[in-house]
């Protein structure tokens, strides 16, 4: 039985950028960074709630793009996994709406300018052989 719950975590990507969110909560976790998402409701689709928390915590416009392989642990019952998303058309720019109160773009080269949560720092590293998919074109 699995008994897990999946935190979906977006790698949002725009123009070679890849979006990074500062948490302002709650206290153990706030001041570090991560990629955006949170926790997939009961009978929701993992895809579909990283839509939701984008639009929420953002109040952007995306599109999941593709699962980044992988699953890494967090405070039990909690799991992390990734999809990269982009913008859609028309989506205005995001803004750190709730539970952010920082947010960059960051080229490949600024990737580890930031303090990642622990947890993050494997999941962003597996989104780096994906960017290039999930931004190209519109
Ligand atoms: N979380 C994380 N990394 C992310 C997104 C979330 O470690 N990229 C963690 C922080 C919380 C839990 O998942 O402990 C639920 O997230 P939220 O509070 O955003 O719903």
């Amino acid at each position: 039985m699995d008994e897990t719950i999946v935190v979906v975590g977006g790698a949002l990507l725009h123009d070679g950028r890849l979006l990074a969110a500062r948490r302002s909560a709650p206290p153990e976790l706030a001041g570090r960074w991560e990629l955006p998402g949170g926790k997939v409701e009961p009978g929701e689709a993992p895809d579909a709630a990283l839509v939701r928390e984008l639009r929420e915590e953002l109040g952007v416009v995306t599109e999941a793009v593709e699962r980044v392989p992988g699953e890494w642990p967090l405070r039990m019952p909690y799991v992390l996994q990734v999809w990269t998303a982009r913008l859609l058309p028309g989506s205005g720019d995001p803004e750190p709406l709730e539970d952010h109160d920082e947010l960059r773009w960051l080229t490949p080269d600024e990737i580890w300018d930031v303090d990642w949560l622990d947890q993050d720092v494997p999941a962003v590293k597996a989104t780096l052989p994906h960017w290039t998919t999930a931004s190209a074109g519109h």
